[in-house]
């Protein structure tokens, strides 16, 4: 797979250079646009916009990275510095079990995570979702470690909400990410489509999609992880990948998405808040099939 708990512990990266991009004068700019477009590197995010009117956004994800991008949307929480939820990212991808908890801990309570795109190259995804005057970041979480990243780039959001009709999730099959550590599916995915992806825990999670063989079953999945395998699943097949990235508690946003018709499972790695233990390995997968 090609998010195991290594491609996880990449997360660890961010600990590089924070270059910050500057916001443009916003004069000529139409209140009604609503579309960002991120394109990642594997290191490095562009943005087509730094300034965004607030309310309903749209971010349009995509990577040139062999190895795919997790691009993600956060900012820290009233009073904490940059620096604190940096540190904080250090702390999670330890490979102490117990720090790994404490960063989930500090991570839930110091920043807000709006989610964001899990892409592989030729398979963009796009987030939907609101979001209030602030000044967010968006990185590549996909960055090796080291001085020269990953990259933040700064996204300012101005004004006051606007109301837009523009809202793919309506009608849409919806994800609820549990604090049992479970995936709540709700209607039907499509392999074309959008899902609203709504985090109701107390802590972290994301949901990614990876193929796998038909027929596939979640105690298969389940008995792989128990069985402290690192190399290639049984069930893993080949194919592109997508997903929706970190979200705090309480929000929700939509992923729209394209891929391969088939049996996939999704999954979330966030290290367990008590134990360290990445998500998926205490239950947090589930088989679904996209029609
Ligand atoms: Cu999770």
């Amino acid at each position: 797979m090609r998010k195991g708990l290594t491609a996880v512990l990449a997360i660890g990266a961010l600990t590089g250079g924070v270059a910050t991009g500057a916001a443009p004068a916003a004069a000529s700019e139409r209140h009604d646009t609503t579309s960002l477009a991120v394109h990642a590197t594997g290191g490095a995010v562009t943005l087509s916009r730094h300034s965004v009117h607030a309310g309903r956004i749209r971010i349009t994800v995509d990577t040139t990275s062999p190895n795919g991008s997790n691009v993600l949307v956060f900012r820290p929480a009233r009073g904490v510095s940059l620096a604190t939820v940096l540190a904080d990212f250090a702390e999670e991808f330890s490979p102490d079990p117990a720090t790994d908890a404490k960063g989930t801990r500090d991570l839930t309570r110091d920043a807000r995570f709006y989610g964001g795109g899990d892409v592989v190259p030729g398979t963009p995804v796009t987030v939907t979702e609101n979001l209030t005057r602030a000044t967010y970041y968006v990185a590549d979480l996909a960055a090796p470690p080291g001085p020269n990243g990953p990259q933040l780039q700064t996204l300012v959001v101005r004004g006051e909400n606007e109301e837009s009709s523009d809202w793919p999730g309506r009608g849409a099959a919806t994800v609820r990410l549990t604090s049992n550590d479970r995936f709540l599916v709700t209607g039907r995915l499509h392999a074309r489509g959008s899902v609203v992806v709504a985090n109701v825990s107390d802590t972290l999670h994301f949901m990614d999609l990876q193929p796998v063989k038909p027929g596939t079953t979640d105690a298969q999945i389940q008995a792989y992880f128990a069985s402290g395998a690192q190399g290639q699943p049984p069930f893993a097949v080949n194919g592109p990948t997508a997903g929706m990235d970190v979200q705090s508690p309480g929000r929700r946003a939509v992923l729209s998405y394209s891929l391969p018709k088939g049996t996939y499972v999704l999954l979330c790695f966030v290290a367990d808040d008590m134990t360290g233990m990445p998500h998926a390995l205490m239950g947090m997968h589930k088989v679904v099939v996209l029609t």
